[in-house]
């Protein structure tokens, strides 16, 4: 018998980043568990790291390409080899190019796997500007949004020994995103610094915190001014600061007096002396980070929200300082960016970029908005997207309006595919190539964060004829004549040239570190145009937004939609994650799926009275969009006028090829109209509609 191996590698079953060894018995993984050694995770590691091993070698996993025989959804799926399939697909694409031109092709990807680079090299190469990935509400429009105002995303120190902690719309212990852990957060907590939540639920944070604020979806960019307001008006910002490295501080001064806490009060439900006690410890004690989360992006203020916190961080001189919100340094390798050859998509193809001149904050950072790419699909306009290859997304249970998402999928002339199984969206497909998860990868992970990482990720095992997404991007690259390397460890070795090590050295390393340096812009400024904070936006002025942030109303609430609040007079908020499930993916995992499941919809107890709705009922969920079903859970910590739903529902053991996508998908009851975006980035209002309720007949 093999003698156990055990190998250090990385997780990323999330956004992935905790450190993990894998045990492998005659080339199976058979264990996982935490490294101690982490920088990350120090030894943790969450259900979803754990049940790894049972999505890898799950029954039903594909793991050889497949080509659909006899049309979309009617047709049969069965297994070609590789070079078949990308045979079929390069030969697809070259015809469409000649026809359509390569902006005819939608690339995308879901939210971040780690391999953004190879995407991004496949689509500029192709000369397509349509790449369609989550970063339009998730994460890069936080870059955006703090790339135009501070030159990068200021991240929160936990290490660096926070006295206060603001978490502002975000659940670590559960969700662990992009940079963060909630491992971190809990080892500040217990060293004894002070806490704010933000949210409209009393979870796990909120009950914890010295004070909880608990506000009306979707308003958080009023609160964010109000707290400059009561900051600037009581002078507990840093003057030296504000009078060196601020662009705009008097318009700001002159702004922010439209948003007394009286005012804020009536747009965010919390009481106004709640604000100016929050506000004033945010003002006072130092250092203090604020960890902003993602549903602060999902609505039309996604660049006000973010751009007036980034103003809070700097007034109080807690950018840039330990313990506050660093601009970390990332180690010396080759950036997304860099890898990825965003100089080569020509001036004339970017400027084809589907919605680039309605949302140029988003066109900044290269990706589009879902509705501009449903609707080149189902009207031709501007110009048709005929083809598409989509890797690691299932955007018929995760975009809003799901229903046009479904129909223009299946409406594409040619789609293909990516992913473990199959699912809702993958059904659409004519090609389905088999990826394989970080147990099957080689990679330099990390690298698309912002905390200063970069970590090795290792090899295990191979299964069936997986191929990690990375060399599918290389090889797809190829065969369309593209410039890629020969191995996927040979452009490893380009990626990690700067800092010296080639992939076998960073491999035994494990992890490499940016430096640690602080108030870098007493030396050399913020990198923006002014090389100030740019509070007012010299780029937003000239695109002809208004350079400084501000409120506008939530798109569809009681106050903008009186009349659709008639109705559907509940706020609906879908998106609570939970521990087990990633988005739209793990229902089809045992261990996972056991703790949760069914879809959970949290009410009020005396909304649940009022509808004679009982713990545990089915209960319908409807918007103007359409209707869904999921099970009550009754729970005081939420407003009455509130209701809370899980997003990524669909049901893996329902065999037909919907596998009942649009049962309890809450992205059925949201709405992707234009008006309803973000109108510099184009983000999606996926946290805040208007619904109502009542109970399924038993
Ligand atoms: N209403 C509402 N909708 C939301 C949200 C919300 O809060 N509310 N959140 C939004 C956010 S923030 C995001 S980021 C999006 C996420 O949206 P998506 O990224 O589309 O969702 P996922 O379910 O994570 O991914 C879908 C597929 O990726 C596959 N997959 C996982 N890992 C890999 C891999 O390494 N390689 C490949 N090829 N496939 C892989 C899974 O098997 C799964 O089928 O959802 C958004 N949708
Ligand atoms: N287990 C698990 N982990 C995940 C994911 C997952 O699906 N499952 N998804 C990953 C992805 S792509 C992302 S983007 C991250 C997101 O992770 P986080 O940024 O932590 O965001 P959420 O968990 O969506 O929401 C955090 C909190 O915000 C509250 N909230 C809801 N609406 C509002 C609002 O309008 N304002 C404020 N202030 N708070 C609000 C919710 O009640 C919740 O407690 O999680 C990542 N990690
Ligand atoms: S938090 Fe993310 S990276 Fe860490 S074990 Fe869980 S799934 Fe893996
Ligand atoms: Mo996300």
């Amino acid at each position: 018998m093999e003698k156990l191996r055990k190998i250090r590698t990385t997780c990323r079953s999330c956004h992935g980043g905790c450190g993990v060894f894998a045990t492998v018995s005659e080339g199976k993984v058979v264990k996982v568990e935490g490294d101690p050694e982490s920088p990350i995770s120090h030894g943790t590691l969450c259900s979803k790291g754990l049940a790894i091993t049972q999505l890898a070698y799950h029954p039903d996993r594909v793991i050889y390409p497949l080509k659909k025989i006899g049309g979309k959804l009617s047709g049969k799926w069965e297994r070609i080899s590789w070079d078949e399939a990308l045979d079929t697909i390069t030969e697809k694409f070259k015809t469409i190019i000649a026809e359509y031109g390569p902006e005819s092709i939608v690339v995308g990807q879901g939210t971040g796997r780690d391999y953004e680079s190879h995407l991004y090299r496949f689509a500029n190469l192709l000369g397509t500007p349509n790449v369609l990935t989550a970063g339009h509400m998730c994460y890069v429009s936080r870059v955006a949004a703090t790339l135009i105002t501070a030159g990068t995303l200021p991240i929160g120190d936990y290490e660096g020994g926070p006295k206060l902690m603001v978490l502002w719309g975000c659940n670590p212990q559960w969700t662990n995103p992009d940079e963060y852990k909630g491992e971190g957060f809990w080892r500040a907590y217990k060293k004894g610094a002070q806490l704010i939540c933000i949210d409209p639920r009393k979870g796990f944070v909120a009950d914890k915190a010295d004070l909880w604020l608990q506000i009306r979806p979707g308003t958080d960019a009023a609160l964010s001014l109000g707290f400059n307001q009561v900051i600037i008006e009581e002078e507990l910002y840093d003057k030296e600061f504000v009078e060196n490295y601020v662009n705009g501080w008097e318009a700001w001064k002159e702004r922010v007096k439209e948003y007394p806490p009286e005012k804020v009060q009536e747009i965010t439900w919390i009481e106004k002396d709640l604000i100016r006690k929050a506000a004033r410890m945010y003002g006072t004690i130092k250092p203090a980070l604020i960890h902003w989360g993602v549903p602060t992006e999902q609505n039309n203020n996604c660049a006000n929200y973010t751009r007036a916190t980034t103003a809070l961080m700097g007034i109080t001189g807690n950018l840039d300082v330990p313990g506050g919100n660093v601009l970390f340094v990332n180690p010396p390798t080759r950036t997304v960016a860099e890898f990825g050859r965003h100089r080569d998509l020509s001036k004339e193809q970017r400027d084809k970029r589907l919605g680039g001149k309605d949302f140029p904050l988003g066109a900044r950072v290269a990706f589009i908005n879902p509705k501009k790419a449903w609707d080149a699909i189902l009207t031709g306009h501007p110009y048709p997207l005929k083809a598409g290859i989509l890797g690691g997304t299932n955007p018929v249970v995760t975009r809003a309006n799901a229903r046009e998402v479904y129909e223009a999928l299946r409406q594409i002339e040619f789609l293909a595919v990516i992913d473990f199984f199959q699912t809702p969206t993958t059904e659409l497909a004519d090609l389905f190539l088999p990826a394989g998860t970080w147990l099957e990868q080689n990679h330099v992970a990390d690298n698309w964060k912002r905390h200063g990482f970069v970590l090795a990720r290792q090899k295990c095992v191979e299964i069936g004829e997986a191929w990690q997404d990375h060399k599918i991007w290389m090889e797809l690259g190829k065969k369309m004549g593209q410039e890629w390397w020969s191995t996927v460890e040979d452009a490893l070795d380009w990626l990690l040239e700067p800092s010296g090590l080639n992939w076998e050295q960073f491999k035994e390393k494990g992890y490499l570190q940016g430096e640690r340096v602080y108030r870098k812009y007493r030396q050399r400024g913020f990198s923006t145009p002014t090389k100030k904070l740019e509070i007012y936006s010299t780029i937003l002025k000239e695109w002809g937004y208004d350079p400084l942030p501000k409120y506008d109303e939530v798109a569809e609430s009681p106050v903008s939609k009186p009349e659709v609040a008639k109705e559907f007079p509940y706020i609906f908020n879908p998106g609570l994650r939970t521990p087990t499930f990633f988005h739209a993916a793990n229902r089809n995992i045992p261990w996972l799926r056991e703790i949760r499941p069914d879809p959970i919809v949290e009410i009020h107890p005396d909304t649940a009275r009022k509808h004679e709705i009982e713990e545990g009922q089915w209960v319908y969920i409807s918007s103007p969009r359409g209707r869904i079903k999921q099970r009550a859970k009754l729970n005081k910590h939420i407003d009455p006028r509130v209701i809370v739903a899980e997003h990524g529902w669909w049901f893996p053991e329902i065999k037909t090829p919907d596998h009942g996508w649009d049962i309890s998908n809450a992205n059925i009851l949201t709405d992707n109209a234009y008006e309803t975006l973000d109108p510099a980035i184009g983000s999606t209002n996926l946290r805040v509609c208007l619904c109502n309720i009542s109970p399924c007949p038993a």
